[in-house]
C-alpha cells in the first residue's frame, strides 16, 4: 500500500501542481522527503515572496499553485501576500508544517497554536486534518475549495508524523475527483439583461479583472463591438488584470476608484453593465450620489460576496465568459453612434530627472506584442496604463487587495507559468523592499523577468493620499539613498541606472531581449503621474 506521502504527491501530479513554492523549516523536511524527479521546488528566502510567487504563477497559468509554509511563523510572514491572493482571486492551496501530532496538546515548541484559525479572514477553508489518512483528502478539498468561484487561498496544516503513514484505499478515489468549477447564468435573468441592454439609449459596460480570468475577453470585445458600448475599465486599485483591450476604439479609459467620482464620470448613462468586477472597488472615500441620475446598474460576477456586498444594482450570479456568451447569443446588432477613441497617449514634456509619464511612454516603445506587465508603481499605475494600452488577454497583473510585495515576487511567478511572454515588473522604489529577496530567487531559477524600478526618493502616493486626507507634516514618507539596483545586484540580478530617455531606451531594449533576469533603475521627478 502507498504511504500518505506518495498518494498526495500523485494527486497534486493529478492536478498538474508539480511546482510547489516554499520556504522549508524542520516540520516541512518530512513532506519534502525523496522529491520525486518530476516536481519543481522554488524557494523563497521569506513566506511573503514564496507567496506571492505562487499567487503569480497560479493566475498566469490559471490553475491551482501550492506553496509550503513553516508552521506559525511562516504562516504570520505569509498573511499579507495570502490576503493578497484573496483579492486576487488566486487559486493557492497554502499548507503548512505542524509539530508531530503526539506534541501538539502539550504545545511542544513549533506548535502551530490554533493553526485553522490563524488564516481564518484571508482563506476560504482552513483545516487540520484529524488522522493523518485524511491528509490526501483533505488537501483534495482545498484544491477543489480553492478552484471554484470565487477562486481564492485554502489552508491545510500537516502534522509532520504524518507522510510514511500507509494510505486508505479511499484515496485512490479522491486523487481521481475532478471539478468543473463555473456555473453558468440563469437563462432568463440573461434575457432580461438583453433586453434592457437593447432598449437603452446610452448604456456602458464597465470591464472587471475576472473577465480575463474566466477567458471571457474576445466576448466581451464582440459583446461591446455588437452593442456598440463605450468600455470603462473598473476602478485601478482592485483591478488585478485587464477585462478589455486599452487599445481598442471603444475603450474609454479607467474608472476613478469613488463614489462621486464614479457617477460623475458615467453622469448621462442609462444602463450601466459591470463584468468580472465588485461594485466598486472604492477608494478613497469621496461621497457623492453612487449613480448618476437616471442610471441603473447590472453586475453580473461569479463571487457571491461580490453579489451581496454591492450598495447599488442588480446582480446576476455566473462565471464572466459563460454569461457573455450567453448573452451574445441574445442581443442583437446595436443601432447607435459609437463613442469618441481616446486621445492618443503624450509623452508630455522632457525633463531632468524624467516624469513617470516619459519613463512609461518609453517602455511603450520597447514593449512587445506578447509582454506581460506586472505592476507595483503606486503613484504612476495611472500614467502606465494610459501609455501602454495593453490590449492582449493576460498582459497585466496588479495586486488587487493594494498589500505591497505582490509586484517583484508575482512577477517571478506569473514568467514562471508564462515561461515564452517576456514579462516586465514596474516597480517603485519603495515597493520593492516589501519582496526584495524576490531578487534571488529570480537569479537562482534564472527567471528572465525585466525589473523596471522607478525612484523618487519618497512614498509619493502617500503624499497624495496626505492632501487628499488633508494630513499636514506626517513622518515616515521620505526614501533618501534606497539603492535598489545595488541590493539586486548583490543578490545576483544585473542591475543598471540610467537617466534620460535614450538610455532607458537602450537598457530595456537589451534587458528585455536578454533571456536573464535583469534591472534598470531610473529616477523619476516625484507626484502623482495620471496620463
Ligand atoms: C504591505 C503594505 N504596507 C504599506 C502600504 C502603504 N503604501 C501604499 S503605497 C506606499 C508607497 C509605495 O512607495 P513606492 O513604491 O516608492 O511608490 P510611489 O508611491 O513613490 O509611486 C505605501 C507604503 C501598503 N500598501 N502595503
Amino acid at each position: 500500500m502507498a504511504s500518505v506521502r506518495e498518494v498526495t504527491f500523485e494527486l497534486f501530479r493529478e492536478h498538474g501542481m508539480t511546482t510547489i513554492f516554499g520556504n522549508p523549516g524542520s516540520t516541512e523536511l518530512p513532506m519534502l522527503a525523496e522529491f520525486p524527479d518530476d516536481f519543481r521546488y522554488v524557494l523563497g528566502l521569506q513566506e511573503a515572496v514564496a507567496v506571492g510567487m505562487a499567487d503569480g504563477y497560479a493566475q498566469a497559468s490559471g490553475r491551482p499553485a501550492h506553496v509550503n509554509l513553516h508552521t506559525a511563523p511562516g504562516v504570520g510572514n505569509g498573511m499579507g501576500a495570502i490576503f493578497n491572493a484573496q483579492a486576487n482571486h488566486s487559486p493557492l492551496v497554502v499548507t503548512a508544517g505542524q509539530q508531530v501530532r503526539a506534541h501538539i496538546t502539550m504545545q511542544a515548541n513549533l506548535t502551530n497554536r490554533d493553526a485553522t484559525r490563524v488564516v481564518h479572514p484571508f482563506v476560504k477553508w482552513s483545516f487540520e486534518p484529524p488522522r493523518a489518512q485524511d491528509v490526501p483528502h483533505a488537501i483534495a478539498r482545498a484544491i477543489h475549495t480553492a478552484s471554484l468561484a470565487p477562486r481564492g487561498p485554502a489552508f491545510v496544516s500537516l502534522p509532520m508524523d504524518d507522510w510514511n503513514v500507509e494510505a486508505e484505499d479511499a484515496s485512490g478515489a479522491v486523487v481521481a475527483r475532478s471539478s468543473e468549477p463555473r456555473s453558468g447564468p440563469d437563462p432568463d435573468a440573461i434575457k432580461a439583461l438583453a433586453k434592457r441592454l437593447e432598449e437603452a439609449s446610452n448604456p456602458v459596460l464597465v470591464a472587471g479583472p475576472d473577465i480575463d480570468t474566466s477567458g471571457g475577453w474576445d466576448d466581451a470585445v464582440a459583446l461591446a463591438e455588437r452593442q456598440k458600448l463605450p468600455v470603462f475599465a473598473s476602478p485601478a486599485p482592485g483591478g488585478g488584470r485587464l477585462g478589455f483591450p486599452e487599445g481598442h476604439p471603444l475603450f474609454q479609459g479607467v474608472l476613478p476608484p469613488a463614489i462621486g467620482p464614479v457617477a460623475e464620470t458615467l453622469k448621462g448613462r442609462d444602463l450601466i453593465v459591470v463584468i468580472g468586477s465588485s461594485v466598486f472597488p472604492y477608494y478613497p472615500y469621496i461621497p457623492g450620489p453612487l449613480l448618476p441620475e437616471g442610471a441603473t446598474l447590472v453586475a453580473i460576477t461569479s463571487d457571491p460576496d461580490e453579489a451581496a456586498r454591492a450598495p447599488m444594482g442588480d446582480v446576476i450570479l455566473a462565471d464572466p465568459a459563460l454569461a457573455l456568451r450567453a448573452l451574445l447569443a441574445e442581443v442583437g446588432e446595436a443601432n447607435r453612434a459609437e463613442p469618441k477613441p481616446l486621445q492618443e497617449p503624450s509623452a508630455g514634456d522632457d525633463s531632468d530627472p524624467m516624469t513617470p509619464t516619459m519613463v512609461h511612454n518609453t517602455l511603450a516603445q520597447v514593449f512587445p506584442d506578447d509582454g506581460i506587465i506586472v505592476l507595483e508603481s503606486p503613484s504612476s499605475t495611472l500614467a502606465l496604463r494610459n501609455q501602454l494600452r495593453l490590449s492582449q488577454s493576460g498582459s497585466y497583473y496588479f495586486g488587487a487587495g493594494g498589500g505591497l510585495g505582490f509586484g517583484l515576487a508575482g512577477a517571478i511567478g506569473v514568467q514562471l507559468a508564462q515561461p515564452d511572454r517576456p514579462v516586465v515588473c514596474v516597480l517603485g522604489e519603495g515597493s520593492a523592499q516589501y519582496a526584495i529577496t524576490g531578487f534571488w530567487s529570480a537569479a537562482a531559477y534564472d527567471v528572465p523577468v525585466t525589473f523596471l524600478v522607478l525612484r523618487n526618493d519618497e512614498y509619493s502616493i502617500l503624499k497624495w493620499f496626505a492632501d487628499v486626507e488633508e494630513v499636514a507634516g506626517a513622518p515616515g514618507l521620505d526614501l533618501p539613498a534606497l539603492e535598489v539596483a545595488k541590493v539586486a545586484e548583490a543578490y545576483g540580478v544585473a542591475s543598471k541606472q540610467v537617466s534620460g530617455r535614450d538610455e532607458l531606451h537602450a537598457a530595456l531594449e537589451s534587458a528585455i531581449g536578454s533571456g536573464k533576469p535583469q534591472l534598470v533603475e531610473v529616477p523619476v521627478t516625484p507626484g502623482m503621474a495620471l496620463f
